[in-house]
């Protein structure tokens, strides 16, 4: 194990056991949402884990200790920093372990401690991908190239439309990333649920889910996998609404040069804005709903390694 990983009593405890954990990244607290509805949802989501008797490991790093798991207290502090937090990636980690650092995981971030601490399926909001415009900018989020090489399970509301969602899926399957459409054939667009995009797996059941991703790393099969689960319909954001903001942001984000890691967190902020604040109510809504899809789909993978072993 890791000499810079510190895992919680509680999460410890339930991987020892071989009990069901989710894992939960930290950059959706800091730079995804604004105080105090990013504590509110940090809490809120780890409360739907362990209804179902799942036990949830909030990542980040904290006085450059890699933590899997954290207090209440610990959360509050990452949500009161916001922003302050470094935006913590693969690249970023050795000056954040080096200089004991505040870092809030991304999603590469957290699959790389997850995968550390033992723990095989993550909950999140949108993962990062290609960004529009990309073939002059080359800004591709790490957290695709995480996904081909880390073995946790991600499960998200698909990725924004701040994004190429085509040219992601494109990479993807470059990197040989599957990505699982939960009772969908098709990618959810995170605020809607449909992009038009076709998926080539699709699975119905979190039974169907644990199955592949048993498969996978039996097989020996390096890398994640997404899960996409749709937002719930009555959260679902009318495109008419959704794709001017995006629209806008993106457009501010390129004439005023905002770009690199700065680049996400501005988008997220804008539209959130931009659509009067419905945007993060949808937000906090589908988040919380795929924390629920993951704790079923630990519950049976955790069930099906207790079975083979
Ligand atoms: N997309 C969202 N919400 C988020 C993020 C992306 O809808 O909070 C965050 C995640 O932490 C993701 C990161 O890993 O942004 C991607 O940033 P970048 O594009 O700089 O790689
Ligand atoms: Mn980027």
């Amino acid at each position: 194990m890791s000499k810079y990983l510190d895992i919680a009593d509680e999460v410890k405890a339930a991987l020892d056991a071989g009990q069901p954990v989710v894992a939960l990244e930290s950059t959706i607290i800091s730079h995804g949402m604004p105080w105090p509805q990013n504590l509110e949802t940090a809490l809120a989501v780890e409360e739907v884990i362990r209804k179902k008797g799942v036990v949830p490991a909030t990542i980040a790093i904290l006085d450059g200790r890699l933590k899997a798991g954290l207090s209440k207290n610990e959360l509050e502090i990452l949500a009161q920093k916001g922003q302050t937090a470094t935006k913590a990636s693969r690249r970023d980690f050795p000056r954040l372990l080096a200089g004991r650092g505040l870092g809030a995981t991304t999603v590469a971030g957290t699959m790389i401690v997850a995968s550390m601490a033992g723990i095989k399926v993550f909950a999140t909001g949108g993962i990062g991908g290609v960004h529009r415009g990309a073939e002059t900018t080359w800004d591709v989020s790490a957290d695709l190239q995480e996904l081909a090489r880390t073995n946790t399970a991600v499960v998200c509301a698909g990725a924004k439309s701040i994004l190429d969602l085509e040219k992601t899926l494109e990479y993807l399957e470059t990197l040989g990333v599957p990505v699982i459409g939960y009772g969908t054939s098709e990618l959810p667009a995170f605020f809607t649920s449909n992009s038009g995009l076709y998926l080539e797996e699709r699975a119905d059941s979190p039974e169907e889910v644990a199955g592949m991703l048993y498969a996978k790393w039996a097989a020996g099969l390096q890398g994640g996998a997404i899960i996409a689960n749709p937002i719930p319909a009555q959260y679902s954001m009318p495109k008419e609404v959704i794709d001017p903001a995006i629209v806008q942001a993106v457009g501010e984000a390129a004439r005023t040069g905002i770009k690199g890691k700065a680049l996400t967190p501005f988008l997220l902020a804008r539209i959130t804005e931009l659509t009067g604040g419905d945007s993060l109510e949808a937000n906090i809504a589908l988040v919380k709903n795929n924390a629920s899809v993951a704790a079923d789909i630990a519950i049976a993978y955790a069930r099906m390694a207790k079975e083979d072993v």
